[in-house]
């Protein structure tokens, strides 16, 4: 079985926006905000309501970066999370009952307190790549193996 989720990283030429997840699956570590897709809605639409339910933001500009797939030892179902880099937005960031939300610098990411496999992707996001991969857990602190796709959007 899969669940579809969304991602979506704020930023700017300088800074990232993440939020600490107060509550629920990754409490107590900076993350992208998102979340699942509704019935009836695209993931887009998904992204866009995510962000603005768990930060006030509204997305003006936004651009599709990848999808990873994340697989727990311990669980049935795979996570495919559709990841988007938002470049434009409406707002100012507020903290919400699921996430505290802070600006860092593009070069003070705190990957110490982020989930395993962000050092591994989250840099090239960064770098302006596409990103496309797969993650294994034994279980939420433990990466076991992975691979990655990364790759400069191809100009159209
Ligand atoms: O939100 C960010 C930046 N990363 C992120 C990494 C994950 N690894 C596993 N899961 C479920 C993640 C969610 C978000």
């Amino acid at each position: 079985m899969v669940k579809t989720l969304t991602l979506c990283v704020v930023r700017n030429d300088t800074h990232v926006l993440l939020g600490m997840k107060k509550r629920g699956f990754g409490e107590g570590r900076w993350n992208g905000f998102g979340g699942k897709v509704q019935l009836g809605e695209t993931i887009e639409e998904a992204a866009r309501r995510e962000l603005r339910e768990e930060c006030g933001l509204e997305a003006e500009a936004m651009e599709k970066r990848g999808v990873l797939m994340f697989e727990f030892a311990t669980q049935a179902e795979m996570l495919e999370v559709h990841v988007f880099e938002v470049t434009a937005h409406r707002g100012e960031p507020v903290e919400s009952d699921e996430m505290r939300p802070a600006w860092f610098r593009l070069t003070d990411i705190p990957f110490d307190q982020m989930w395993p496999d962000d050092r591994h992707w989250f840099p090239h996001l960064l770098d302006g790549k596409n990103v496309n991969g797969k993650f294994y857990f034994l279980d939420t602190e433990t990466l076991l193996d992975f691979t990655l796709h990364e790759e400069l959007p191809q100009p159209v």
